[in-house]
């Protein structure tokens, strides 16, 4: 079981609960390939009584047909590529949607509109930051693909409906299944080296081989898809001429996270529900 709650998640999830009260709306980002384990039960818990959207992101790279069906679940959801320009009207018309009560409920009393101010969360490597970038049309906020990028929170103006507030990705302190934390680590949310790598592997390997059973055979040309038999294939040995488990799994964990395999979901239907 996956314990693991770095202090810098600690702080940053102070942080986010000291700005609830200045904020409108809160932006709650999903990866699509994981859209059940990418919810943080801390953050739901936190956000309880404020206006919620959810954001499913990396949809490019999720199953087209679980993305839909679990979309469905979510009161108030879309789903984008944070990359993409399209991203700004799909994220200014349903949080105007939303807050349509609110907006016309002060321009009758009189009040001026003002700016959503919106603060965006979720996982580390979700598309924060990304996200803010595309909004902004300006680089403002770092990105990379690896957890823990963004180290403290940062406001940005946006546009005359917009103030955001970019934060670091949190975790969670103790994941209820030990599935959870695999499938964090498979999409790159949490750092391999705070787990058994070649355990991740295997998990990964398990599951495809269990619902996409042609990809690992036909990507390594091999009959039965192991860590094994994917090593011999890559010819990944160490210096004792055994396979090297641990760079196998690296190996095969990046080349799903660059979706060399195809449009993969690794939440499928209510499993983890
Ligand atoms: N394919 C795809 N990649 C995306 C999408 N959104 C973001 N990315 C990529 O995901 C990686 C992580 O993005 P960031 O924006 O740094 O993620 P973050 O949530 O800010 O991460 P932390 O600051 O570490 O919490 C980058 O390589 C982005 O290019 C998307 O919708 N689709
Ligand atoms: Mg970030």
């Amino acid at each position: 079981m996956i314990q693991w709650y770095p202090g810098h998640m600690a702080k940053a999830f102070k942080e986010m609960e000291e700005k609830i009260k200045l904020v409108d709306l809160i932006i709650i980002l999903i990866d699509a390939r994981i859209p059940t384990s990418s919810i943080n039960p801390k953050l739901i818990d936190l956000f309880k009584n404020k206006k919620v959207l959810m954001v499913l992101t990396k949809a490019d790279k999720a199953d087209p047909n679980l993305t839909n069906y679990h979309l469905k679940k979510f009161k108030d959801a879309v789903v984008i590529d944070g990359r993409k320009k399209e991203a700004i009207k799909i994220i200014e018309n349903a949080s105007l949607k939303i807050m349509d009560e609110k907006i016309k409920r002060d321009l009758n009393k009189g009040l001026k509109f003002r700016p959503i101010r919106t603060m965006i969360v979720g996982i580390p490597n979700v598309g924060k930051s990304t996200l803010i970038n595309t909004l902004s049309g300006k680089k403002i906020a770092n990105v990379a693909d690896k957890p823990g990028v963004t180290k403290s929170q940062q406001w940005v103006r946006i546009s005359k409906t917009f103030e955001l507030l970019d934060t670091p990705g949190v975790l969670w302190p103790k994941f209820d299944d030990e599935e959870i934390g695999y499938k964090l680590a498979c999409v790159g949310s949490i750092k391999l080296d705070i787990l058994p790598v070649d355990k991740v592997g295997e998990y990964l390997i398990n599951f495809l081989n269990h619902y996409y059973s042609n990809v690992l055979k036909e990507r390594y040309k091999i009959e039965e898809a192991n860590l094994i038999s994917i090593g011999e294939s890559l010819g990944f040995y160490n210096h004792n001429k055994e396979i090297d488990i641990d760079k196998v799994s690296e190996y095969v964990l990046r080349e799903f996270q660059t979706g060399v395999f195809g449009r993969i979901t690794l939440d499928q239907k209510d499993e983890t529900l």
